[in-house]
């Protein structure tokens, strides 16, 4: 008998594809990747070698994708709730039951309570501009829904930036080889800005200076010339001091200052008062070392300033931001490519945000509830009228991400709150939800991406089908719409009508760029001048209303404007612009160096290094790499507390405790003490994280957060 062989079919070779896609993170870097796809598997996830910023590399968090993507863990049908809340016990049903059950809470809620009773809770577990912030915001604006306002990240430096520099597009991160003096400031970009630091390193490697100032000696501190440790949320106060210093030296470019900015006399009158002595009290920065980076900064030309969004996190932060996006103007750091200050290039992409918010829908008057609140909302702390009796939480775990984290956990545990909770992963978050939803991967959804940390548009191909029943928040929020009833194009365009609304691609920097033209070649640089010469301002000509930088700042609708985006586009409500039209000091709330700080020390909780945020904080790689959740603490801090490297320690203050180890190590300054962001609760000692003991406070500018203007004290467990 002969045996027939079955038919191998195609090689693998001949089964394999290679898919143009984006990372979806909240990361400047926005890296283009190339997805290997083998009888529709993803087996491997690679950086684009031929992409300018990615070079071929990702990150930490990202290289091994694929395991994320495949992960046990992942949540892959629509769950109802069958134990208490918080249990995390659920069972599956369909998409039918889970969405007519929504439906029909939200009506029943909205009929007997008014539509404000319902309250979203989103963030940026993906920035597709399909499946990103804006996501829900045309499905809630209009239902009526409370608006959530989402100020976790820079929407305080933009504000003050744009207050200063208008909506520019800034600099270009790859002009940093041209740089010969760059201060990197609260910024880490070894652990959060990776693809930025080759350009860093090859600037340093052609005689520029890197100075770091960040209260810990951070990976990135580790590679500098020169490590300023500052005390945390007295940024401004060095700021003032440099200009102070800058001015009355006469270091200060008078031709550029005469010309392309507004405001100057009264700027130098006002710094005359931020000697470097008193700076020098504020910040614990001898008064020679301001002195020495003032001069330096000046006259080391092109100087640049890189600013992490930390900068923002205190109750001045809005006032650092100020008082730095000036100096590159006194300066006249503007006239050279490789000068400047690098905030979010954001503002260089044409983004259509009125196709994606769909702001004409807000009924007018409907309340804006800050996330921050989150907890004192959902426990009636904040007495809302009506009161919330529904959450719909997606793209973001506030239960980590979040402060007051015990009043949000009271809040999340309310029997008669309705929460719907769409995710990858069963978080924190997820466990207190009555029903969960799963959603899609940036593997298996199609995006397409800004960046603000490069100047390229990229596109993401969905690679692979998706997993279980998830789906992409675009087809969630057009399900929601349709069962809703909702008869707008909103609730029924495609992801690729979306893409096609979602830039103005006959914008000058658009030139040649096209939704085919993406899909096919993955990214694409902005029609700008190349990077070498790219120094746009060097003759004045910022989107002000003077056309110049603002020392003295005159535009409060712009501050407006950047604040509508965080809040479903709602430009009510807002709150007074600052009535000083100038930089000025505005000390931290809880200072462990002031009069009244007693045994307290400042907690700084900077982003972790294997995580994105919570994002992979579940993963075992991830949590291998990042290791146990600790406290960094300086040895005369532990010593006089009697602690020892390894030990257990709770770190507490009058919003809550959490328990750690204590790193005893001198990465930190004596006073300040720091734990890392992003690990999880339910992997917690004590079910508790670095959350629990942040204010919810509100910085001077945008809403932004103040996580870093915390005080704690700190004692063995
Ligand atoms: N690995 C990793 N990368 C990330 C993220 C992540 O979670 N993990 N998150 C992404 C996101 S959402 C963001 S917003 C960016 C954030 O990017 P960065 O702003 O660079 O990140 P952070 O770690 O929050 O803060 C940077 C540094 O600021 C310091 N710092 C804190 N408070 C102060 C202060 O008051 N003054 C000064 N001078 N320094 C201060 C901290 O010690 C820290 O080393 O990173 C993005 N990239
Ligand atoms: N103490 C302290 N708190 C902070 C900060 C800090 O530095 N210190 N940083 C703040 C900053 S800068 C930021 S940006 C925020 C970040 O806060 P978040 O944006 O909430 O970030 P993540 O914790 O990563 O949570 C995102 C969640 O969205 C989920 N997700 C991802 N993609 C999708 C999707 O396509 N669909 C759905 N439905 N879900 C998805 C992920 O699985 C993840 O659980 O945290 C803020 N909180
Ligand atoms: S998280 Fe940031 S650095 Fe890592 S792959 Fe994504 S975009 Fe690149
Ligand atoms: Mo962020």
């Amino acid at each position: 008998m002969t045996a027939v062989l079955p038919d191998a079919g195609p090689t693998a070779a001949a089964r394999t594809r290679t898919v143009r896609a984006a990372c979806p993170h909240d990361c400047p870097d926005t890296c283009a990747m190339r997805v290997t796809v083998v009888d529709g598997v993803a087996t491997e996830v690679r950086g684009d070698p031929d992409h300018p910023f990615t070079q071929g590399g990702l990150c930490v968090k990202l290289n091994n994708f694929v395991d994320t993507v495949y992960s046990p863990g992942r949540v892959l049908y629509p769950m109802r709730r069958t134990g208490p809340k918080g249990s995390g016990q659920f069972a599956r049903i369909s998409w039918d039951e889970a969405l007519d059950e929504i439906a029909t809470r939200f009506r029943e809620i909205a009929d007997t309570y008014g539509p404000e009773a319902i309250l979203p809770a989103s963030y940026l577990g993906t920035q597709g501009i399909l499946n990103g912030l804006n996501v829900g915001d045309p499905f809630f604006n209009k239902l009526g829904a409370t608006i959530t306002e989402r100020t976790y990240c820079d929407s305080g430096a933009s504000t003050a930036y744009v207050m200063t520099l208008g909506p520019a597009a800034g600099v270009d991160p790859e002009s940093f080889v041209h740089s010969k003096f760059i201060l990197i400031w609260a910024c880490n970009p070894i652990s959060t800005n990776l693809h930025l630091w080759p350009f860093i390193a090859e600037a340093q490697r052609r005689g520029a200076k890197v100075v770091v100032v960040d209260p810990l000696r951070t990976r990135t501190a580790k590679h500098a010339d020169w490590h300023i440790p500052i005390r945390p949320g007295t940024d401004t106060a060095l700021a003032l001091a440099m200009m102070h210093v800058i001015i009355g030296e006469g270091l200060h470019d008078a031709d550029y200052v005469a010309n392309h900015t507004v405001g100057f006399d009264e700027l130098a009158e006002r710094v005359r008062q931020y000697t470097p002595e008193w700076a020098a009290e504020q910040t614990g920065v001898p008064a020679d070392d301001i002195r020495t980076l003032a001069r330096e900064y000046a006259t080391t030309q092109p100087s640049m300033i890189r600013i992490g969004v930390a900068i923002e996190r205190h109750a001045g932060g809005g006032q650092t931001v100020r008082a730095l996006s000036c100096l590159p103007g006194l300066v006249g750091a503007w006239r050279r490519p490789g000068g400047g200050i690098l905030a979010l290039p954001l503002w260089a992409f044409p983004v259509n945000w009125p196709a994606l918010l769909g702001a004409e829908l807000i009924r007018p008057g409907t309340r804006i509830v800050n996330q921050f609140l989150l907890g004192r909302a959902l426990t009636g702390e904040l007495e809302l009228d009506p009161p919330i009796q529904a959450l719909m939480v997606y793209n973001t775990n506030p239960l980590v991400v979040c402060p007051e984290q015990d009043k949000l956990l009271a809040g999340l545990a309310r029997e008669d709150l309705f929460t719907v909770v769409s995710e990858h992963f069963q978080t924190d978050t997820a466990d207190y939800a009555d029903i969960v939803l799963p959603a899609t991967t940036q593997l298996e959804q199609d995006d397409v991406m800004f960046s603000w940390g490069h100047f390229y548009i990229t596109r993401n191909n969905r690679a692979i089908e998706p997993l279980g029943e998830a789906i992409p928040n675009t087809e969630l929020f057009r399900r929601l719409g349709q069962r809703m009833g909702f008869t707008e194009p909103y609730f029924t365009r495609t992801d690729d009508e979306m893409i096609a609304a979602a830039f103005d691609w006959s914008a000058p920097q658009m030139d040649g760029i096209t939704p085919a033209s993406l899909a096919a070649d993955g990214w694409a640089r902005l029609r700008l001048p190349d990077a070498d010469s790219y120094a746009p301002y060097a003759e004045g000509g910022f989107p002000t209303p003077s056309g110049k930088v603002e020392f003295s700042a005159a535009a409060a609708a712009m501050g407006n404007f950047v604040l509508g985006l965080f809040r479903q586009g709602s430009e009510e409500h807002q709150p007074g612009q600052p009535v000083d039209p100038l930089p000025h000091w505005i000390p931290p709330r809880e200072s462990a160096f002031g009069p009244d700080a007693g045994n307290r020390l400042n907690l700084v909780s900077p982003k972790s290094h294997a995580y994105l945020n919570s994002s992979f904080a579940d993963q075992p790689q991830q949590r291998r790499i990042q290791g146990e959740p600790a406290l960094l603490m300086h040895p005369a801090d532990a010593a006089a507390r009697n602690i020892a490297d390894g030990d257990a320690v709770r770190v507490h203050n009058e919003r809550g405790s959490f328990v750690v180890v204590a790193k005893v190590t001198d990465e930190t300054a004596p006073g300040v003490v720091a734990a890392h962001m992003g690990g999880w609760r339910k992997h917690a000692k004590e079910l508790a994280t670095v959350a629990a003991v942040t204010p919810f406070e509100f910085a001077d500018l945008g809403n932004a957060p103040t996580f870093s203007d915390t005080w704690v004290e700190v004692d063995l467990a």
